[in-house]
């Protein structure tokens, strides 16, 4: 029995990046979770905890890693049987960091641009070019998926983070599968992970959902 804790919420697309990264590698993770829109992530204690107050942020017996990807790191590195899901042949990892940061700077920051304007600025409309913006992430993922997942031939921990956004936004920015065939194809492919519906698939509808019922809300306000 590990003593590792996680900071999180089910609905937060990073935090379920880790989820499935625990889920991949056997370990089990006490789940301590962060109310967003209560403020828990603004309170005093969590703030000594990450400054920057995110989440996920992960407490192994002491040990604070803040920020999904460098979660996803740490676990794998350290408590991982083998290097699949994060290489450690220099090529192969920067592949994997390359789409790692494709998720950080491109995938999630359009996403949030949408998001975070519906749910913590109170609006109903979505501006054209945001939801543009959003097309264009689909098109530049699925000009990537060139090989079976984000970073090549095997799956790595660049699919849990990627995934954990597109499965949330698709909800809200339609994605047509006749136009994005690639990415439909990678999203079965994770799918048939037997953990995937419990560590991400029932949470990345449900973010969609919530955000879309928000805007509806909002519309009446
Ligand atoms: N790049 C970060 C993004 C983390 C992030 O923005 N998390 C959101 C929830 S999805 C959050 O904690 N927002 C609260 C805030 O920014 O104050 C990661 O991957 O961990």
């Amino acid at each position: 029995m590990t003593n590792i804790k996680l900071y999180t919420l089910h609905l937060s697309p990073p935090c379920r990046a880790v989820e499935l990264t625990a889920k991949a590698l056997g370990l089990e993770l006490e789940q301590k979770e962060v109310n967003l829109l209560a403020g828990d992530h603004l309170k005093p204690d969590f703030l000594k905890l990450n400054p920057q107050h995110t989440i996920p942020v992960l407490d192994d017996d002491g040990t604070i890693v803040s920020e999904s990807h460098a979660i996803m790191i740490y676990l794998v590195t350290k408590y991982g049987k083998d290097d699949t899901l994060y290489p450690k042949d220099p090529a192969k990892q920067a592949r994997v960091n390359a789409a790692l940061h494709f998720e950080s700077g491109v995938l999630f920051a359009r996403m949030r641009f949408i998001f975070e304007r519906i749910v913590f600025f109170g609006k109903s409309d979505i501006p054209e070019d945001r939801v543009e913006y959003v097309q264009k992430s689909y098109r530049l993922l699925e000009d990537t998926l060139t090989e079976d997942f984000v970073a090549g031939a095997n799956m790595t921990i660049a699919d849990f983070s990627c995934i954990s956004t597109i499965s949330s936004i698709m909800g809200v920015v339609p994605m047509d599968e006749a136009e994005y065939p690639k990415i439909y194809g990678w999203i079965g492919r994770l799918k048939q992970l037997p953990y995937y519906e419990e560590a991400n698939g029932g949470g990345g509808t449900a973010l969609g959902k919530f955000v879309l019922q928000k805007r509806e809300e909002n519309a009446k306000a």
